[in-house]
């Protein structure tokens, strides 16, 4: 099932996440949700924030489309070794529309727990290691938009709430067609 993404600046993106006690069924549907709805997004990762879960819970899948192998599904997921700096141009799923440049670590050394509640360990680099710290991140209430000066922020800050703005109009416009279609379809039995 495809779940709805939270968009910027909506207040649960700002909270931490809690552990996971044990990878039971309800955390695997989540993870399995959170992929269906990274890959209808066209991401390359999900964190369970901005679905409105507040779970440590992560998917990621960096590789090209239809190769579908490389999903990774990280559940309480720890940072154990950072090495070096790299930059890249993030942008988030819920900050639509957005890019900037973000400093990273360039490696991370990362242990989680898998779908299957196996604790594993792996070495990142390259869009991984960014896409890694970018969904842990999201774990501890931080969006890339934190890492950009106040003045970008506020900018983005500006643009997401004239788009949720629209979004809702939207909504209410596509809600009210309903009703009245369902008035009339009411009127003609
Ligand atoms: O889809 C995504 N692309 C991306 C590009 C560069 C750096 C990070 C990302 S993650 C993002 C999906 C997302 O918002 N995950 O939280
Ligand atoms: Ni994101």
């Amino acid at each position: 099932m495809v779940r709805e993404i939270v968009i910027w600046p909506d207040p649960v993106l700002k909270e931490i996440a809690k552990p996971v006690d044990r990878v039971d069924d309800s955390v695997k549907k989540l993870l399995d949700d959170m992929a269906e709805t990274m890959y209808a997004a066209d991401g390359v990762g999900l964190a369970a924030p901005q679905v409105g879960v507040l779970k440590r819970v992560i998917v990621i899948d960096t590789s090209p489309r239809q190769e579908g192998q490389t999903l990774l599904h990280l559940v309480n997921p720890e940072i154990l070794r950072t090495e070096g700096v790299t930059t890249y141009t993030e942008g988030c799923l819920s900050i639509p529309g957005e890019a900037e440049e973000v400093e990273r670590a360039a490696k991370v050394w990362v242990r989680a727990l898998g779908r299957d509640g196996r604790a594993f360990e792996l070495e990142c680099e390259g869009l991984l290691s960014i896409a890694v710290q970018h969904e842990y991140d999201h774990l501890q209430g931080t969006l890339f938009v934190d890492h950009l000066s106040s003045l970008k922020r506020e900018l983005i800050r500006r643009r997401m709430k004239k788009l949720q703005a629209e979004q809702k109009a939207e909504r209410a416009e596509t809600k009210a067609a309903q009703v009245k279609g369902a008035k009339k379809h009411e009127s003609a039995l």
